[in-house]
């Protein structure tokens, strides 16, 4: 998986994913993050990227041109001068489809994903109709720029990335797997501040351990995620 994150703050990009996981699958080549500066490719002589939009009101615009600039030289990078393919371009914006884990196992089959980040008020529409492939979105809320969503996603996509987790973490049954939350965890003390850990956990019967955590996600589900645990029902009626 190679991402490439087109951006005004590469060493916000570089900084969290040199850490961790993230760090050690960049090491073992599994994964490579190539943060572009924009800022690099404005014709501009005073290094400028923004301007005001036409048609008034408050804030600025990433201007078309470093943004298109900036993306022909990252796609011709990953295929070359004359194909004529699309590498899988997004847009990280409020205004997208909003992210969720079958998303992120769909881009983990992604050879090369760009990530566009955007700042000030947006970027012009016409670069994005010529160079996004998805716009999407981490959530409804409003942020000071697109790398945090964009790191948010590269994380999720990662550890579905074959040899970015080891056996024991990826073994891990977890939430949203099948629809449902992860039912409680306890590790020792067998007793802490008066809460003993559930009998069945003790009994070592492994059915009747399997048949109380599903219980349990079942219950914590309907308490925490009514929307997920209807959509859970409807789905195994
Ligand atoms: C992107 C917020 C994706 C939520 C500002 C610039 C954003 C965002 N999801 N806020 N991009």
């Amino acid at each position: 998986m190679n991402y490439h994150i087109m951006t005004l703050f590469p060493e916000m990009i570089e900084q969290s994913m040199s850490t961790s996981i993230m760090g050690k699958a960049i090491e073992k080549n599994i994964i490579s993050v190539e943060a572009v500066n924009i800022r690099d490719y404005t014709l501009d002589k005073h290094k400028k990227v923004d301007d005001y939009t036409y048609g008034g009101g408050a804030g600025m615009l990433m201007a078309a041109q470093p943004v298109y600039d900036c993306h022909r030289a990252v796609s011709k990078s990953i295929l070359g001068e004359d194909s004529k393919r699309k590498v899988r371009t997004i847009y990280v914006t409020p205004q997208g489809q909003v992210f969720d884990q079958a998303m992120a196992q769909e881009l983990s089959a992604e050879e090369d994903i760009i990530f566009l980040c955007g700042h000030y008020e947006g970027i012009d529409e016409r670069v994005l109709e010529e160079v996004v492939t998805d716009y999407v979105s981490i959530g409804d809320y409003v942020l000071t720029g697109g790398e945090l969503p964009a790191l948010v996603m590269m994380d999720c996509i990662s550890r579905l990335v074959p040899g970015v987790l080891n056996n024991e973490e990826s073994a891990q049954t977890e939430s949203f797997d099948d629809g449902l939350l992860e039912y409680p965890q306890y590790t020792r003390p067998e007793v802490w501040m008066d809460k003993k850990v559930p009998d069945v956990l003790m009994s070592g019967h492994h059915a009747n351990i399997e048949k109380w955590r599903h219980e349990q996600s079942l219950i914590r589900t309907k308490e925490r995620r009514p929307d997920m645990y209807n959509e859970y029902i409807k789905q195994n009626k």
